[in-house]
């Protein structure tokens, strides 16, 4: 596995030289000043090349370049967003990018309720509660008929800690919602929020796959033409969120993906945590299953309960059997021949970086270092037992 590391560009607290002392070979970066919808120009992509590349690093995954909202909801200007799309994978494609992570989650990217939440050994970790964001959605956001959403008991327990928060605690919870995580795409404000929401409310599943695979039609082949492996990054969570649907949140999501638009660059991001929040995911038969259109990992653990809620794990222990999963990859990497880029995915907030205000939610530096050592040790574990084993 090449191990790699999500780097925000120049504006990242963690430096790129922290990030060789991590022990990283590959940068997962994206060039995030680029407002979404508009194409990458060679300059900017050459010079952030340049500057990882300074370090003895390289770039070989971009992780993301964003999917316009109008392409999402084929509404407005998608066919010039696609063309934009295109010319961006052409790009990308002349400075050696060999995978794009995308998404196609309508309205907002990955979402939690709780970015800080104190864990017994200090550190912070990020979460999911259902019950919370039921809360924002009925009694906050207020949308037309969310309690319909919800489960009856869910209902209930959004109400009573609804009633339990103070003015400060639901406007934390809101910006913990809307106002948009690292690496996601923009932020929304309540108004804007409910625009988007309008956008999509009538659209349905089968249009929104629709969308996905009118795309991938039209940007697959421009991939293959340049040898750029498109990773479509699964759902966080994997379920729909204010009454919208999502079409990436299973196994079965990804396979009718795949077949649909048959090519080994129309492929997957294994994010082990968003797959993972569903316990009707098997992640170690997705990577036998997927396999060689598996083309980039997120390891990361989480604690499911049953109503949909998670937090984030330590990397080793959580309800994915992280171990079974890098057995399965590196079998997979053993019969393909080719080296999977993985990167640490989130790490919880620790040590004297739970007192700083520029570091990112789940981008910690050390909350992450101490997750790629864990998987680093699982790495070679596994594959000093398979030599051994077959010696
Ligand atoms: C969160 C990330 C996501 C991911 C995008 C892919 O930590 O995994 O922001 O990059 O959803 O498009």
């Amino acid at each position: 596995m090449i191990e790699s590391w999500r780097w925000f560009g120049p504006e990242d607290p963690v430096t790129l030289e922290q990030i060789v002392e991590a022990g990283a070979k590959g940068i997962v970066t994206a060039l995030d000043h680029i407002p979404t919808g508009e194409i990458w120009p060679l300059t900017d992509i050459e010079e952030r090349k340049r500057k990882i590349e300074s370090y003895g690093l390289t770039w070989k995954v971009v992780e993301s370049v964003p999917v316009h909202t109008e392409i999402k909801s084929g509404s407005g200007h998608f066919k010039h967003y696609i063309s934009n799309y295109q010319q961006t994978i052409t790009n990308l494609g002349e400075n050696g990018i060999e995978c794009i992570c995308y998404n196609f989650m309508p309205v907002l990217d990955w979402t939690r309720t709780n970015l800080k939440l104190d864990l017994p050994n200090f550190s912070q970790a990020l979460s999911f509660d259902i019950s919370e964001f039921a809360a924002y959605d009925i009694f906050i956001l207020e949308r037309a008929n969310a309690s319909e959403s919800y489960p009856q008991e869910i209902q209930e327990k959004a109400q009573l800690k609804y009633v339990n928060m103070t003015e400060v605690d639901k406007e934390k919870l809101e910006k913990n919602i809307i106002a948009g995580l690292p690496g996601g795409e923009g932020s929304h404000t309540r108004e804007s929020l409910r625009k988007a929401i309008n956008l999509f409310k009538n659209l349905g599943e089968n249009k929104l796959r629709e969308h996905l695979y009118d795309f991938l039609k039209r940007i697959i082949p421009v991939a293959e033409k340049h040898s750029i492996n498109m990773a479509i990054h699964p759902d966080d969570p994997p379920f729909g969120l204010f009454g919208l649907p999502r079409v990436v949140s299973t196994a079965d999501d990804a396979e009718k993906i795949m077949r649909e638009v048959p090519s080994l660059c129309n492929g997957l991001t294994l994010c082990a945590g968003s797959f993972g929040a569903r316990s009707d995911n098997d992640l170690i038969s997705m990577v036998e299953n997927f396999g060689e259109k598996i083309h980039f990992t997120h390891l990361r653990n989480i604690r499911r309960k049953t109503d949909g809620s998670f937090t984030e794990s330590e990397h080793l222990a959580g309800d994915n059997d992280m171990v079974g999963i890098i057995k399965a990859i590196l079998e997979v990497e053993e019969k393909s021949g080719r080296e999977m880029p993985m990167r640490p995915d989130h790490g919880h907030t620790m040590g004297e970086e739970r007192h700083r205000e520029d570091v990112r939610p789940g981008y910690s530096y050390s909350g992450r270092m101490k997750g790629l050592a864990e998987l680093r040790g699982v790495i070679h574990a596994v594959k000093t037992l398979s030599k051994t084993s077959q010696a």
